[in-house]
């Protein structure tokens, strides 16, 4: 049996994805939709305010393609406060005009790969930063739900920890050399949701998604081992955004 990685957990994730029924939004009559709009403000606006006292972190983003509308990312301290969250959205009227095509439950992780036997990462105050994440406020965002691969030779699980560790070096050196340009936030999600790990990628500009991953696809761990699920591309949107997005140009 190989030895299995040592993880450390930080805050939970629920990434939720929302696709408008834009026929019945439109049938709404625009008084209506106003206060549907303004209840649906005022519980992101509790959400944000997690940040404030480092409870939490909260993102909403347009997503592009058919596959959802919006997306809405939670983090908090326990996956009681996600449950909440979740039904806190569903009980507002504009839940009504809405489905959800996907989401994803996970947990902020880091792998201890990179550490070097024997130290303690928590000595690093940026180490507990990194579990409990404010989510970068860049323009775009980038999810795709990833697991590495069990098959023959190709079995990472099957591995020793040296040949893993060897492997994740050389991801992290190629990630850090996107510094700057796109920050990653790294969610595991084996025993919580369908895929082993969630990426989540930030950045000010949507090709440094395209690079970074196809620079990876070439490196050994995501070359062999890599499975990936469904791409998710995003621009972040503000509280005027969101209130655009619903109602400019609504006939
Ligand atoms: O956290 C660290 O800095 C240590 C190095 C590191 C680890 C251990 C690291 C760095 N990652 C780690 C773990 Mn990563 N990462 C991905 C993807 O599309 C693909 O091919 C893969 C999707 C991207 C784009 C990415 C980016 N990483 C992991 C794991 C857990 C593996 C396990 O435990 O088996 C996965 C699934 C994963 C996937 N990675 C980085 C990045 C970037 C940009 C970095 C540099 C981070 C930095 O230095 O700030």
């Amino acid at each position: 049996m190989s030895q299995a990685v040592s993880t450390y957990e930080g805050w939970y994730v629920y990434h939720d994805f929302r696709k408008i029924d834009w026929n019945k939004w439109k049938s709404i009559n625009p008084s209506e939709r106003e206060q549907m709009i303004q209840e649906l403000l005022e519980t992101i606006q509790k959400w944000s305010s997690v940040e404030n006292n480092r409870k939490g972190s909260f993102g909403q983003y347009a997503i592009l393609g058919h596959k959802a509308d919006l997306l809405f990312v939670h983090l908090r301290p326990t996956i009681d406060e996600l449950n909440e969250v979740k039904l806190q959205f569903d009980k507002l009227d504009f839940a009504d005009v809405t489905s959800t095509p996907y989401s994803f439950t996970s947990v902020v992780e880091l792998s201890s790969y990179t550490i070097p036997p024997g130290t303690d990462p928590f000595s690093d105050p940026a180490f507990r930063e990194r579990l409990e994440p404010i989510l970068p406020k860049t323009q775009y965002v980038c999810f795709y739900p990833m697991n590495k691969r069990r098959l023959g030779d190709d079995n990472w699980y099957m591995l020793s920890v040296e040949e893993r560790r060897k492997m994740m070096k050389s991801h992290g050196m190629i990630g850090r050399s996107y510094a700057g340009r796109v920050r990653q936030i790294i969610t595991g999600a084996i025993g919580f949701d369908d895929w082993e790990w969630g990426v989540s990628l930030f950045s000010d500009d949507p090709l440094t998604f395209k690079k970074l991953v196809t620079e990876m696809r070439f490196d050994e761990v995501s070359a062999r081992f890599g499975e990936f699920g469904p791409f998710y591309v995003g621009c972040r949107l503000t509280s005027d955004g969101l209130t655009s997005l619903l109602s400019d140009n609504i006939k």
